[in-house]
């Protein structure tokens, strides 16, 4: 009985000073946003647990080997012992109980981190080889740093342009993959102002280890100011655009999806050295693509059908591409040697 009651006063004991040692330590970086609250919570319920039970399994370990250590002289047999059902019970029932409870404990602060707010901000997160874009679609405008208003949800809306990326910052813990082809959802709610850093958390390639970008946690009055500034940037960018990047843009925004700028081909032919160049037609002809091929083309892609693809289903004229957008996508095409 002595001995259990020593053990016992020193499990607690090293229990104590475990879970001090390892909160001494810092594991855990700032906690900066409403959802790190519940998962930081958990995690040290997890340590306390962790503690208890190192010590638990350690110290009548180091007990036994001390003070039950073999004496002097001593050639017998170690005390046969049969088995203990009221024990076996014991620790069968009481871990039961403790892994249902963080089970529950998991299931609830995971309930936490999702809770939504129907006014989170909607922010667009484009993950690619190797780098980060944020695109703020309330105010129309990208940008390659995050800003964020302090004490606000947002909601940010994630794909992936070539394969997974996972967006991750420690300050916020919460962690989301990017796939391609699908829409990820992450919620987050930055309560501390300052600046972080995202990171890719998903091995990507070569320079996986550099797709960092910058985070910004303002008051929310900043944020209107920063919003405000990088709106009137985006109009000035706008107005000064040449020909060959406002092409650019409307071949991004409608012809994307079938024509590749890099000699790869899709549901189109890819633009890759198109200007200029001969092109064989389904009718057995073939034609030098200039710009009068290039705007019949775009006008009535019925009359001149490239060979090897079905005819362009694609209505330019009814998402409003007239002469002037033409001549912006030729600048644009010429670009493409
Ligand atoms: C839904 C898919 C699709 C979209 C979107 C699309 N195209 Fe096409 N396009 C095609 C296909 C298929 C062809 C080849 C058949 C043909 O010539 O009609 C083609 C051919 C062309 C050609 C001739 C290319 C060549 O190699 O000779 C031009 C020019 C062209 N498209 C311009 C555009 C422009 C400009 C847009 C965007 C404003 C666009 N297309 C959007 C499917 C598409
Ligand atoms: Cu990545």
């Amino acid at each position: 009985m002595r001995h259990f009651v020593i053990v016992g006063i020193l499990v607690i004991a090293a229990a104590v000073l475990t879970y001090a040692g390892l909160n001494a330590i810092g594991l855990m970086p700032v906690e900066a946003s409403a959802q790190a609250i519940p998962i930081d919570w958990l995690w040290n319920l997890q340590v306390i647990a962790i503690s208890f039970l190192f010590s638990l399994i350690v110290v009548p370990l180091v007990y036994s080997l001390v003070v039950f250590r073999r004496k002097k002289g001593d050639n017998t047999d170690a005390e046969h012992i049969e088995g203990n059902t009221t024990l076996e019970i014991a620790w069968t029932i009481v871990p039961l109980i403790i892994v249902v409870a963080f089970a529950y404990l998991g299931a609830y602060s995971l309930g936490e981190t999702r809770r939504v707010d129907p006014n989170a901000m909607v922010i667009k997160v484009t993950g690619y080889q190797w780098g980060w874009q944020f695109e703020y679609p309330e105010y129309g405008f990208s940008s390659p740093t995050l800003y964020l208003p302090v004490d606000k949800q947002v909601v940010f809306q994630m794909q992936a342009l070539d394969v997974i990326h996972s967006f991750w910052v420690p300050e916020f813990r919460v962690k989301q993959d990017l796939v391609p082809g699908r829409i990820t959802e992450y919620r987050i709610t930055p309560t501390l102002i300052g600046e972080y850093k995202v990171r890719c958390a998903e091995i990507c390639g070569s320079s996986h280890a550099y797709m960092e970008s910058p985070i910004v946690v303002v008051e929310q009055a900043a944020f209107e100011q920063w919003v405000g500034e990088q709106k009137l940037a985006a109009a000035e960018a706008e107005a000064n655009a040449t020909p060959e990047q406002r092409g650019q843009k409307l071949y991004e925004t409608y012809c994307k999806a079938c024509h590749s700028i890099n000699g790869t081909a899709g549901n189109g032919p890819t633009w890759k050295g198109l200007f200029g160049h001969e092109v064989e037609l389904a009718d057995g002809t073939s034609v030098i693509a200039d710009e009068a091929y290039l705007i019949q083309s775009i006008k009535e892609p019925q009359s001149q059908v490239v060979k090897g693809f079905a005819p362009m289903a694609f209505n330019a004229t009814a998402v409003g591409i007239g002469d002037t957008e033409i001549q912006y996508i030729i600048a644009f095409i010429k670009t493409l040697k």
